[in-house]
């Protein structure tokens, strides 16, 4: 068998619902032709984000039943940071809500007014709470990460050439943090080599600049070091997960991703002083710091979802069905960025639209006809998520790349789900000369793609 079958079995099943090709008419225009307006309830599967969409294991809904609901010293939270110093070897663990918190209490304690900070791809809630800031973000990914056809193996490394000019030009007095995200989200949740992490690290050293992960991700990105890296096939992911953050000073966490749960999240840093700061800020805007903004019973679901995501037969099932979904496309033809990666299928709208420009949103017109066609929603991240606004013309600037992402939510679909997705893909894809593009008609000023309303151009 050339990928490897659900290495659980389902206890409890959840219905979906079917909707007629006119339904979805309907609903896509009361919409605004916006994919996160659509009511969950309506759609078949939802490709929309692998984020806080995981089903959970028995042993973590058993979890939920010894929730400590105290206000202070939860055991729960003893549970949580314990296993989190485990496997991430962080000194101190501040509990959040979900990730872009533990982002902004970062942050918020050490940016200041024209400062940058260096990631491989910020990932758009990190690019935005990094601006709101007033500090910029700036993308050091290596080449072959923004080429959607190059096969590198780890196209999430970042460039150490492009990180120190970065660190040169602007001075490290104004870079108070590096950051690398694994896996790379933005560039198609693609991995960071341990051996890359190694050399960042060692230029952060260098100079004295902390330097955190966006570890979302990690469990995956250590899959991946496991498959591809020579020195590392032996290894069992845990080991991999802490020698890749014992070169680093700390980490955020959307536990919403490979925490296996439906929300919650952390900071973790060896840092004391930078620790007590932010537990400070913690106490103001999420609550006391056993609990972070969560309930005890979260804070068990994740302690034990963070020691399921290592199990490595679950890990090959979860990379591996990704890739059977893109490798379906690809065989029929349709654009895609490879390899694969860790969380999503990231089909490249600029070569399947050719014919719609980015101002006219190519990305978002397949997500629409995707919809329509068969009740599947994934979301657009191409120029109505990333682009930006040159200061002078007000001119859009599009982003490298036009993409269309299919997440994955983890152990949430079956392999026939992923069948019925590539085939309405690859049925689109040869249609794709009568898709039409889309003008905007209302638009925030940050984060825009949340609530923009759209209108199909005639
Ligand atoms: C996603 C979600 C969240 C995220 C991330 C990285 C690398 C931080 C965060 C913030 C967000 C999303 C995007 C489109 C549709 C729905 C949701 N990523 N860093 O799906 O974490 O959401 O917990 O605040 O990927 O990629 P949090």
């Amino acid at each position: 068998m050339q990928f490897p079958a659900e290495p659980f079995r389902i206890k409890v099943v959840e219905p979906l619902k079917i909707t007629s090709r006119e339904e979805r008419e309907k609903l896509i225009k009361e919409a605004g032709y916006n994919i996160f307006m659509i009511p969950a309830d309506s759609i078949y599967i939802d490709l929309l984000t692998d984020s806080g969409t995981s089903a959970m294991s028995d042993n973590q809904w058993a979890g939920l039943m010894l929730g400590d609901e105290s206000y202070a010293g939860s055991k729960n939270y003893y549970h949580f940071e314990e296993t989190v110093r485990h496997i991430f070897g962080f000194k101190n663990v501040i509990p959040t809500h979900q990730g872009r918190v533990a982002e902004n209490l970062l942050f918020s304690n050490i940016l200041k007014e024209g400062d940058v900070v260096p990631n491989n791809i910020h990932f758009d809630t990190t690019r935005a709470n990094v601006e709101y800031h007033k500090a910029q973000a700036i993308d050091c990914v290596i080449d072959e990460g923004m080429d959607p056809q190059n096969l590198h193996p780890f196209k999430g490394n970042m460039d150490i050439d492009k990180l120190e000019a970065a660190i040169q030009k602007y001075g490290k007095d104004r870079v108070p943090i590096i950051l690398l995200t694994v896996t790379n989200n933005s560039g198609g949740g693609q991995p960071v080599s341990m051996q890359n992490i190694r050399e960042v690290s060692a230029v952060a050293k260098k100079h004295g600049i902390p330097f955190f992960f966006d570890a979302c991700r990690f469990a995956e990105n250590c899959y991946f070091i496991k498959e591809r890296e020579d020195g590392y096939q032996d290894k069992t992911i845990l080991e991999i997960a802490q020698e890749m953050f014992s070169y680093a000073d700390g980490c955020t966490m959307s536990a919403k991703k490979d925490g296996l749960v439906n929300i919650g999240g952390f900071l973790a840093m060896n840092d004391d002083e930078w620790a007590q700061r932010i537990t400070n800020m913690l106490i103001l805007i999420e609550g006391f710091k056993t609990y972070g903004g969560l309930a005890g019973r979260d804070l068990e679901a994740i302690a034990r979802g963070l020691k399921e995501v290592l199990d490595e037969n679950y890990l090959r099932f979860r990379i591996n069905q990704t890739r059977f979904l893109g490798e379906m496309l690809d065989k029929e033809g349709v654009p895609i960025v490879k390899p694969v990666g860790g969380h999503a299928v990231y089909v490249d709208a600029r070569r399947f639209l050719p014919h719609i420009p980015p101002e006219q949103f190519p990305g978002q017109a397949l997500v629409v006809e995707l919809f329509i066609r068969a009740g599947i929603r994934s979301v657009e991240i191409g120029s109505l998520m990333m682009a930006k606004k040159d200061p002078q013309t007000g001119k859009m600037i599009p982003p490298k790349l036009e993409l269309v992402r299919l997440a994955i939510p983890r152990r949430v679909y079956t392999n026939m789900h992923m069948q019925y997705v590539a085939e309405a893909i690859i049925e689109i894809h040869r249609e794709r000369e009568k898709l039409k593009g889309f003008a905007i008609e209302y638009e925030a000023d940050f984060l825009r793609h949340f609530t923009a309303r759209l209108k199909p151009i005639a």
